[in-house]
């Protein structure tokens, strides 16, 4: 198979008014909390790593917004828009993030990669990037033999692509028809190397020939595209054809982490100027007054959020012994 590219005014399909208006909601949500996290950790630093996402919530959100609720989630470390998304509460979130008991791993967090929700399919993460290719197999193979219709959506980063789980996890899940989505945010940095140096091919998604899947690449800063893209490969899983691979070119706006000088960058971005912004994108399908009042809404959940998790506890060295196998 060959990798096909998704764009111009088609790509977006279709979508009804009060979607549009959930999806711009979850885009505006997200928004709120990169800048929200980003101003925080300008004016007191912060214990963690916060990876942010700035700029591509429209991945996240676009992507999420075609699973059902009982569709299984393996997030990347970029941000907290996945999980937003799926329908993790921003306070319990940010009770994760700044490692407060009450978040979902009680107090063991302090970075992205420390949130799980099951009941909602937020399936957590492994310790290193790229171990959500070979758990989300697993998941993929238990919904299979189950013979639930369930998806599982797999986001990653193109650095991440490099590893060995990605190539093991892509072969069985093609030969056995996983009901799997992979969906690469090529955001063309892996920390400081940059995608050039990285992967021998220019697109991600060429890969997928190799496996016999169909790869496609789509416009990351466009919500609506990534969605359809999605949303196409998520009929396909559930209909027992297999895995796609969805590769969304983006950019990373910020730092690997809030706090990375760049050095070696030379495509530095000003700030917090997101371009070809996914959120002004969206926006213009959006009636202005509801948009406004979509994102007054956003920051106002954002603060909210923020200060009821900063009056929260954080645990002892308890927590450290808490919920593990031995
Ligand atoms: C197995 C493993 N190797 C290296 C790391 C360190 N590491 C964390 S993020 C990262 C880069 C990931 O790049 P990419 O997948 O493109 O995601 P991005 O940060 O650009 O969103 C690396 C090398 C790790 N966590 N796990
Ligand atoms: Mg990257």
């Amino acid at each position: 198979m060959s990798t096909r590219t998704k764009r111009g005014p088609d790509a977006g399909g279709e979508i009804g008014d009060s979607e549009l208006l959930d999806l711009y909601r979850n885009v505006s949500r997200i928004r709120a909390l990169e800048l929200l996290l980003n101003r925080y950790i300008e004016e007191h630093g912060f214990g963690g790593f916060w990876h942010p996402g700035l700029g591509q919530e429209g991945i996240q959100a676009g992507a999420v917004s075609a699973l059902r609720s009982d569709d299984y989630l393996f997030y990347a470390h970029r941000g907290l828009g996945y999980a937003l998304a799926k329908g993790m509460s921003p306070v319990t979130l940010l009770a994760d993030l700044f490692g407060r008991t009450p978040g979902s791993v009680g107090g063991k967090g302090g970075g992205t990669v420390h949130f799980v929700d099951p009941e909602i399919g937020v399936m957590g993460q492994g310790g290193t990037v790229g171990s959500s290719f070979v758990l989300g197999a697993g998941v993929g193979i238990s919904a299979q033999m189950l013979g639930t219709d369930k998806v599982v959506a797999i986001f990653f980063g193109d650095g991440s692509s490099a590893r060995g789980t990605f190539h093991e996890a892509a072969l069985t899940a093609s030969v056995w028809k996983l009901p799997l989505v992979w969906i690469c945010e090529n955001n063309g940095w892996a920390i400081s190397v940059p995608i050039a140096e990285q992967s021998p091919t220019e697109n991600i998604a060429d890969r997928a020939a190799a496996y016999g899947v169909p790869g496609v690449i789509v416009d990351g800063q466009d919500t609506l595209a990534v969605r359809a893209a999605t949303e196409e490969a998520v009929a396909r899983a559930r209909a027992g054809e297999g895995p796609t691979l969805i590769e969304a070119k983006t950019l990373r706006v910020r730092g690997h982490f809030e706090g990375d000088k760049q050095a070696y960058r030379e495509d530095l971005v000003d700030g917090l100027d997101v371009p070809r912004d996914p959120l002004k994108i969206l926006r213009e399908r959006v009636p202005a007054e509801t948009a406004d009042r979509i994102d007054e809404e956003a920051r106002a959940e954002a603060d909210a959020a923020l200060e009821e998790v900063l009056a929260m506890p954080t645990g002892g060295e308890d927590v450290v012994t808490q919920g593990v196998w031995v």
